[in-house]
């Protein structure tokens, strides 16, 4: 068995636990000391640093969530000047405004050893050529991959996403030995190279190093067929590391997460007590070594279960399910995060009624976005040429503001049912779970 790091990933639970400990002591301490959220709510729940001896404190500290970060947007949480942050990263937020968060060098360092546990574990070496295909940019993707790819001293091919004609030409010239980039992206890839008449058993990729949004075993198994490869699966989230997170292993029997800089917790979301392994209850973590953006107990709003049964793999780390839906109406639409409530905001900028509906569907093997918006009387009543004008400028200012394309679809006044409890903004007709 193959390991990046052995010594840490194979470790005893005693040693992890004492590993635990003495960075939560010292990350507890760092981010009083540096960040006002912190030291406020700290002391509103009368908790000093020297409380936390271990993990078993914990749940003396205040939770974190994305709207914290979204209040103190863009650098309030840094803990960190901006002179030691050498890089920053970005998701979209509930609203329009994006959340950001940035790395010092040693995070970058972190982040590329943790991805490159994710590509040794995936059965890569230094010899292999990693095509990666996650948009780069500020989306977390394309440069965290790229960051363990070249750590571990793999040949990156730092295609980043779309143009597919280009990625196969690419990867059949090449060579790619692995591709990484989004399960609904390789999905197509698989269908476009069978369309295409690419006898994919004869090209060399053997792996892919999928994640960022959810996926069945049933995808699994039609990406593995139509690329001829292994897929499989990695869990992250920009505001605490990206990809780098958790990690399967050969055994794919849930993700190894890693413990020796990210505490898991599992937890009951209405009580917030932790619930025992096996019991799904929302995902929170805890960063432990990072610099520049450390979150303590940040509220993922993702679904999921753990376990610390021994796995065949060797390695020690705990192990996460994939995640089993989302607390809050978060979208993973094509691998972007949308919010009904951006929609909304462009709405009410646009002056227009709040009565919309949104559809996904999935057509193919691509996610469809489709925005059922009503007219107010007064645009019902403007031309045509003005209609189709600001269905135009809908549209636009969507795009933008999601960062994917919707279908804009106007609709009469007074025809999206209305409802006497919670609106049903969302009709969601894929199957991912
Ligand atoms: O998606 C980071 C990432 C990039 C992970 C590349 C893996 C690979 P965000 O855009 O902030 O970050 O989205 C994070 O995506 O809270 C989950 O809801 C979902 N998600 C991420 N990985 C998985 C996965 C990146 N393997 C949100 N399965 C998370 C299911 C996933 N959902």
């Amino acid at each position: 068995m193959e390991y990046y790091q052995p010594e840490i990933e194979t470790a005893s639970r005693e040693e992890l636990d004492k590993i635990q400990n003495e960075r939560l002591r010292k990350i507890v301490k760092y981010v009083y000391d540096r960040v006002p959220l912190y030291r406020e709510r700290m002391d509103e729940a009368g908790v000093k640093p020297e409380d936390v001896h271990g993990t078993e404190d914990l749940y003396k500290l205040p939770f974190t969530q994305k709207q914290d970060l979204r209040d103190t947007y863009p650098f309030g949480m840094f803990a960190v000047p901006m002179e030691d942050v050498e890089r920053l990263h970005a998701s979209s937020g509930t609203t329009g405004k994006q959340i950001v968060v940035g790395y010092t060098k040693n995070d970058l360092d972190t982040w590329g050893s943790m991805v490159a546990r994710q590509l040794v574990a995936a059965g890569l070496t230094k010899k292999d050529k990693v095509h990666v295909a996650y948009g780069y940019g500020l989306f977390t993707g394309g440069l965290g991959i790229h960051e363990g790819a070249r750590r571990l001293g793999c040949t990156s091919i730092p295609v980043s996403s779309g143009n597919t004609a280009r990625q196969l030409a690419i990867m059949q010239d090449f060579g790619s030995d692995a591709l990484a980039c989004t399960p609904s992206y390789a999905m197509y890839l698989g269908e476009s190279a069978q369309k295409a008449g690419i006898d994919t058993s004869k090209l060399p990729l053997r792996a892919g190093i999928f994640g960022a949004e959810p996926w069945t075993e049933e995808m699994r198994k039609s990406i593995e067929k139509s690329l001829n490869i292994k897929a499989y699966d990695i869990y992250g989230l920009t505001e605490i590391m990206g990809p780098g997170v958790a990690y399967e292993c050969s055994a794919q029997k849930g993700m190894h997460v890693n413990e020796d800089h990210f505490i898991i917790e599992i937890l009951d979301p209405e009580t917030h007590k932790p619930v025992p392994d096996g019991q799904k209850g929302e995902i929170v973590f805890t960063c432990l070594t990072k610099e520049a953006f450390p979150l303590i107990r940040f509220r993922t709003k993702d679904i999921g279960t753990i376990t610390h049964e021994k796995c065949s793999c060797g390695r020690t780390f705990v192990r996460m399910s994939k995640p089993m839906g989302r607390t809050d109406d978060m979208l993973i639409i094509r691998g972007v995060n949308v919010f009904p409530s951006q929609i909304e905001t462009v709405l009410l900028q646009m002056e227009q009624s709040p009565n919309y509906q949104i559809i996904v569907d999935r057509q193919g093997v691509l996610d469809t976005l489709e925005v059922q918006v009503e007219l107010t009387e007064e645009k019902f009543s403007d031309t045509v040429a003005d209609i189709s004008k600001f269905e135009k400028e809908l549209t636009e200012k969507l795009k933008s503001l999601l960062g994917i394309a919707a279908k804009v679809t106007l609709v009469d006044p007074g025809t999206i049912a209305r409802s006497e409890g919670k609106a049903k903004r969302v009709i969601d007709r894929r199957k991912l779970i």
